[in-house]
């Protein structure tokens, strides 16, 4: 394989004084933080899409990256250089897990019996990668966007023919994310939304999503595929108005299909803030209703509308992030993605190691900072004393059954309560974090 990056050994860690930009200054993986490894931690993913598919486009220019494999006319052997890319990318980062849509990694051919064999043909050749050098598989997913079939949608198109395809599609790429022993099978709805209301049953494309996420699910059993199927919440772009909009919505959804058991949340940076949340809302949420599930990692532009996708480098922000990871119990099946890519001049491959190091490295400071903040405890002690009145029998008594309305009412007015304020304490525990 020719020479890809400018170095060839793994970058490892020389710590926060080094004076080697290809070092880790703060990810130390085999460093113990509260109990586990940064690697146990943080289970970074690199993914295909923005590392080695896209070629540095936008709506109003082509490419800019210039890869080799972008400009092999055969595209089963761009396909093989992408894997090698892959692999000596999370060779030299020393990152254990990759992510990757079907369409990323094999080339669609003229059919789908062909896309099919496409994608087997290239997971056998990663298999034997992951075989050899002990790389994992975070999840896959289909991609059901690009194609023009799935313009009106995927599983809530108002052609039956391409909910039937899209089955057709998610059935293989789970089985061949099982056979690589993936954690999780990621499903983002990007088409699943409107453009406009004046020519969209909203009733019958939600029951469409319902039961396509149910489909999904009794095949995952089938299969005794163990990991979570995840789904990706994301307001708009492409669609207009977005099924799976937020936690909360999707909640909705599992709930009314009986799903809450099966399905958990893959939450991304971008998308919460395009959804008017913060990332650790989002976290927290999903977390508070059982359904926390995994991140795609990266960071909105907060000046533009869209997701622009970057690394993700604000190390106060990474900190409240990595609080509501641990306050979350951490991570079981899911792990970081870096759903993010490097900007469209950033044209060197080193670039792209840049990107992740100095990503890896925010995080790693992130979980330290978040790491003080939990021992220090001033922040939950503070937290708690707000809520400490509920820890009394007679409040608690409020949330169980057999609680009622007019009994708590006779209460008040027997007792003579009077709800006295006090302080949020907001600026002080800012004042905390910030001093960590
Ligand atoms: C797009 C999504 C996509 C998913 C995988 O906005 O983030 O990249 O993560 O389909
Ligand atoms: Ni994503
Ligand atoms: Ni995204």
């Amino acid at each position: 394989m020719p020479k890809f990056y400018s170095i060839s050994e793994p970058i490892k860690y020389e710590g926060p004084n080094s004076a080697n930009d290809l070092s880790y200054r703060w990810y130390n993986p085999d460093q113990k933080v509260l109990g586990k490894t940064m690697r146990e931690h943080l289970r970074f993913a690199v993914c295909y899409w923005h590392t080695l598919c896209w070629p540095g486009a936008d709506p109003f220019g082509g490419e800019t990256f210039m890869r080799p494999w972008h400009h092999d006319a055969d595209p089963m052997s761009a396909a093989k250089t992408k894997t090698d890319i892959m692999f000596e990318t999370l060779r030299i980062l020393d990152i254990d897990y990759f992510t990757f849509h079907d369409l990323d990694i094999a080339p669609e051919g003229n059919s789908l019996k062909e896309f099919n064999a496409n994608v087997s043909a290239i997971a056998k050749i990663l298999e034997k990668k992951m075989a050899t050098s002990n790389k994992k598989l975070l999840w896959g997913t289909a991609n059901m966007f690009s194609n023009r079939r799935f313009m009106a949608g995927a599983a809530t198109n108002p052609d039956p023919d391409v909910f039937a395809y899209c089955a057709a599609q998610v059935k293989h790429c789970l089985d061949v994310t099982h056979d690589l022993g993936g954690e999780n099978y990621v499903m983002w709805g990007g088409r699943e939304g409107y453009e406009t209301l004046i020519n969209t049953k909203i009733g019958q494309e939600l029951k469409q999503a319902g039961r396509f996420l149910s489909l999904v699910v009794d095949y995952k059993h089938k299969i005794g595929f163990k990991g979570p199927i995840l789904i990706e919440p994301k307001p708009k772009e492409p669609s207009t108005h977005q099924y799976d909009y937020d936690v909360a919505s999707i909640y909705g959804l599992l709930k009314s299909y009986g799903l809450e058991n099966d399905v958990k949340m893959n939450i991304e940076q971008n998308h919460a803030i395009l959804a008017g949340h913060t990332f650790e809302h989002e976290i927290a949420l999903a977390s508070s209703l059982g359904i926390f599930g995994s991140l795609d990692l990266n960071r909105g532009g907060y000046q533009v509308g869209w997701d622009t996708d970057q690394f993700a480098m604000n190390v106060p922000e990474l900190t409240l992030m990595m609080l509501e990871v641990i306050k979350a119990g951490g991570f079981t099946t899911g792990g970081m993605n870096f759903d993010a890519k490097i900007r469209r001049q950033s044209i060197d491959p080193d670039d792209l190691l840049y990107g992740h190091v100095a990503s890896m490295d925010a995080c790693a400071r992130g979980l330290l900072n978040a790491a003080k903040i939990i021992e220090d405890g001033k922040v939950a002690a503070t937290v708690d004393k707000r809520y400490a009145k509920w820890n009394t029998a007679q409040n608690k008594a409020m949330l169980e059954k057999g609680a009622t309305l007019d009994g708590i009412a006779a209460r008040v007015h027997k007792e003579g309560i009077e709800p006295q304020p006090v302080s949020g304490r907001q600026e002080y525990i800012e004042g905390l974090l910030n001093n960590v």
